[in-house]
């Protein structure tokens, strides 16, 4: 019957929704050639989900996974192809190297297949707002010898910002893995509570420092969207454990997107509806 034919195709189109709409999107902590990477949750995040500009925050390939045995299953380029044909179909996207993709730092200011690499960005709100879009490692040592590099005052900062730098190229020339912070904090539980506050407090200082509005960062796996001594702090967190990601929408206000959640929901939703009758089968030709 035809009707039933075009209802069909309409409840077909209803399973396929087109992907919502933001002014921006903010991912990062992909670790894609990491095993743990949720590369699946990842496409289907993509698929449901579109921006104007997308900011990669850093850590969007493990390098340091990489280096130790290649792991690159089709998932993984699917999602760099992916992003890439979005930006074919017109997006920006704007990729801000971490700690795990130390090695992409060296490319700032070029730009690959329409993807800009950048040390770090500056974003506008859509009210105006700037933020300061950087993965957040550099702050490691400062984060971690808070307290007396306070003490010392600000060429200590400065001092330990650039001593990070270095250290990272030189364990990336001697192959010696970075400090990494989700390892660490499995072991320390409790340091790890202080660590994640402290980051934030030297991220949300660092935005202050730079006379912007506030900051979107990743590396500590940890989404969050809150005010920090008047500077706003806007945490992607990462998609390996909580899988989340942040959307800004058309009145400039900014949205934690928890796809794990969501993707998890959306399963038993279709779980929970009536099952459709299978046409029955044709009776075989004799
Ligand atoms: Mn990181």
């Amino acid at each position: 019957m035809p009707e039933q034919n075009l209802a069909n195709f309409r409840a077909n189109l209803a399973v396929e929704p087109e992907p919502k709409r933001y002014r921006t999107l903010f991912l990062s902590d992909l670790h894609l050639g990491a095993k743990a990477s949720q590369a699946h949750l990842l496409l289907d995040f993509l698929k449901h989900n579109d921006a104007e500009t997308i900011y990669l925050v850093g850590d969007i390939v493990d390098g340091w996974k990489l280096r130790k045995g290649w792991h690159w299953p089709q998932a993984h380029n699917d999602v760099v192809q992916k992003l890439l044909r979005r930006v074919r179909k017109g997006a920006r996207v704007i990729y801000v190297p971490g700690n795990h993709d130390e090695f992409a730092r060296d490319y700032t200011g070029l730009t690959f297949g329409g993807v800009e690499v950048m040390h770090h960005a500056i974003h506008e709100t859509a009210t105006g707002k700037k933020m300061l879009v950087i993965h957040g490692d550099e702050f490691d040592i400062v984060v971690r010898n808070a307290r007396w590099l306070a003490l010392l005052g600000d060429w200590a900062y400065d001092a330990a910002i650039a001593a990070n730098t270095v250290l990272n190229r030189a364990r990336r020339l001697f192959g010696v893995g970075y400090w990494s912070f989700s390892a660490w904090a499995k072991l320390k539980v409790k340091e790890a509570v202080n660590f994640i506050g402290d980051f934030e407090e030297t991220l949300a200082a660092e935005a202050e420092r730079r006379g912007v509005d506030g900051v979107v960062c990743g590396h500590i796996h940890h989404a969050t969207i809150k005010t920090i001594n008047g500077m706003l702090y806007v945490n992607t967190g990462d998609f390996v454990e909580s899988c989340t990601a942040i959307a800004e929408h058309e009145d400039g206000s900014f949205e934690i997107l928890r796809w794990r959640t969501t993707a998890a929901e959306r399963a038993v939703a279709s779980a929970n509806q009536p099952v459709k009758a299978l046409p029955a089968p044709k009776a075989a030709a004799a």
